[in-house]
Order: structure tokens, then sequence, then C-alpha cells
């Protein structure tokens, strides 16, 4: 008995590594998601690199994610600085997913060199499900750099991130 609990146990732990040596590579050099990312890191797949603050990292089906648990009296922030030379506009997309989060949302929020920022406020849905989230940024105003950060206001629970994606905006063909 105890010897094919151990078998069972083996077979378990290397399904489990070759799972995620996969998602590793697969982050590291061949998701095309992340092709002109402006963030280094934004699939979580290389550790902490990358990411400043409150945050932790888990992983959540085999894929790596950035944690932030909700506190109810101190906000949670995390950010990460980009190069934005000679960018005027830029996308920023991420996906969140959280089951139990109940509090005022996220602030999104972008610092200049100067110390100005633009921020939006977003609601969090908490059905456990992924949800996407797109902000087309106009304000870059000729910065070399700005940081993007995100907060989980006030509250309390889980939030998952995940695909944080910076990428120049093309001028469109319209007039
Ligand atoms: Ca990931």
């Amino acid at each position: 008995m105890k010897t094919i609990l151990a078998i069972l146990l083996v077979g378990a732990v290397m399904t489990w590594r070759a799972a995620a040596q996969e998602t590793a590579t697969m982050g590291a050099t061949e998701n095309p998601a992340m092709a002109g990312n402006l963030f280094r890191n934004g699939d979580m797949s290389n550790g902490t690199m990358g990411w400043q603050g409150d945050r932790t990292f888990a992983t959540d089906d085999d894929n790596r994610v950035l944690v932030v648990k909700a506190k109810k009296n101190s906000e949670q922030a995390f950010s990460q600085s980009i190069k934005t030379d000679k960018l005027k506009d830029v996308i920023f997309k991420f996906r969140y997913k959280t089951a139990d989060y109940k509090g005022r949302g996220l602030e999104l929020r972008v610092r200049r060199n100067d110390g100005s920022s633009t921020y939006r406020d977003q609601e969090l849905t908490a059905d456990g499900k992924w949800h996407d989230m797109t902000w087309n940024f106009s304000q870059v105003r000729d910065h070399a750099n700005v940081v993007f950060v995100i907060t989980v206001k006030e509250g309390q629970g889980t939030v998952l991130f995940d695909d944080i994606i910076a990428v120049e905006k093309k001028e469109s063909a319209s007039q």
C-alpha cells in the first residue's frame, strides 16, 4: 500500500514539474502576446522581476500570476516603470481574477517624471473568472519614462493579475 502511494506521489510531482517547465519556457521565449511589451515580465513567468510594491507571486492552473491581498485599512499598490521615448499613445492591458474581493476596486495610475499623473478608477467583478481590462492612454506628454501603478483599494480578498502589457498605439489610418 505504501509503495503504491509513493509511486503515485512521484508520478504527480513529475507531471507537475513538466508542466511548470513548459510554462516557464513559453513565457520566456514563445508567448506571442508578449511581443513588443514595454513591461518586463508582463506574464509573470520570470520570478519577481520588474514588479515593485505590495505583491507576491503564485501559480494558478500551472500559470504564474501576480497576487495582491487586499487590506481593510490600507491600499495595496504595485508598479513598474517603462521607457516611453518618442511614444505618443500607449495601450495598457491586463487581466485580473478574484473570487472574493470586496472593496472599492482598482485605481490605475500613470505617473510622469515631473510628478504629475493621470488615473482612472475601475470596479472589480468577483466571480472567480479572468477579466480583461484595456486603457488607451494618450497623456504620455513627451516624457521619457512613466510609471504604471495598479492599486487595490481598501477591502478584503485576493486579486490575481496576469499578462500586463503596454504597447505603442499605432497611428490609425483614419483622418
Ligand atoms: Ca502568467
